[in-house]
């Protein structure tokens, strides 16, 4: 992995950020490859190798097979339980101690932000540590792991299901106005290691620009947005976002 100074980053965006009161970033997958948690676009590997995860992520796939999709997660719940945070959620968390105002707008759902430090953070899809039942919604603290089948709903014998928003699901309505209150207010928006694709997170940078704000990409791909952010840093965010720390000290 090469040193944090060599990635070059421009005196304006430095400078930019020096001035600023209020930064907000937008994290995706990628922000996690580091920390081992496959990406949405990666090829799976083992066991989940012929399945696309976009396509277990959707209610159709639950109600098709709650078997499968609950197995997926179960799967993802226990890497995501053996994995650390990385040098790049942990910058983010440090840039949130350095400006008045740092909102962390994440679509992640392992919950590795805040094990890095990151406070003031909003999660758009939810979290896999959470379950709640599927006819209801309620969250459900403790089930049965380790048994047989999809665990049981204990009020109402609906399955069991992730609290995470699956496509075609409404986000959580407070997580996305602040969010979008987030992205209409900040003067610099990082958007890192997300491929930008899905609404809509993906709209949020644009609602940023529109409104006056700095957008940085932060990707070792190229992506939608690549075009229209002001700033593109190419390179993988563990490596990118701790030289960014650094180039403000
Ligand atoms: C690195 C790296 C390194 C690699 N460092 N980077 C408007 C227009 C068009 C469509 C829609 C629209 N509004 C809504 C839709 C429909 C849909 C949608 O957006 N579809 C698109 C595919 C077009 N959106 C929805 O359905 C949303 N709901 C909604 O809008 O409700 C209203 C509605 C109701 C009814 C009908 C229609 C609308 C809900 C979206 C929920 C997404 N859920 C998931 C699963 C969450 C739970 C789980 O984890 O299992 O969220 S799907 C998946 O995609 C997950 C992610 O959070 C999300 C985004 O993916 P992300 O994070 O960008 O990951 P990748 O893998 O795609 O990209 C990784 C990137 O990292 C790459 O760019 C790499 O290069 C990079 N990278 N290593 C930095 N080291």
């Amino acid at each position: 992995m090469s040193e944090p100074s060599a990635v070059p980053i421009d005196p304006k965006l430095v400078a930019a950020l020096r001035g600023a009161k209020f930064v907000a970033a937008l994290t995706g997958a990628g922000i996690s490859a580091e920390s081992g948690i496959a990406t949405f676009r990666d090829a799976q590997t083992g066991l989940w190798a012929r399945f696309d995860p976009r396509e277990l992520a959707t209610p159709s796939a639950f109600a098709r097979n709650p078997q499968r999709v609950w197995d997926w997660y179960a799967w993802r719940r226990e890497r995501v339980a053996s994995a650390e945070p990385n040098p790049g959620h942990r910058a983010l968390a440090a840039l949130e101690r350095r400006f008045p105002e740092f909102v962390l707008i994440t679509q992640n759902v392992d919950g590795l932000h805040q094990r890095a430090g990151s406070r003031n953070m909003v999660e758009l899809h939810g979290n896999i540590a959470r379950v709640k039942c599927s006819r209801e919604g309620t969250v459900v603290a403790r089930w049965d792991a380790c048994g047989e089948g999809v665990p049981r709903c204990p009020r109402c014998g609906a399955y069991l299901r992730p609290d995470v928003v699956w496509f075609e699901e409404m986000l959580p309505e407070d997580a996305l106005a602040t969010a979008e209150d987030a992205a209409r207010r900040c003067e610099v928006l990082l958007v890192v290691g997300t491929s930008a694709e899905v609404y809509p997170a993906a709209a949020l940078p644009e609602s940023a620009r529109a409104c006056g704000a700095i957008v940085v990409e932060v990707n070792p791909e190229a992506t939608p947005l690549s075009e229209r952010a002001h700033h593109v840093l190419r390179g993988p965010a563990g490596v990118v976002l701790p030289a960014l720390v650094s180039a403000l000290d």
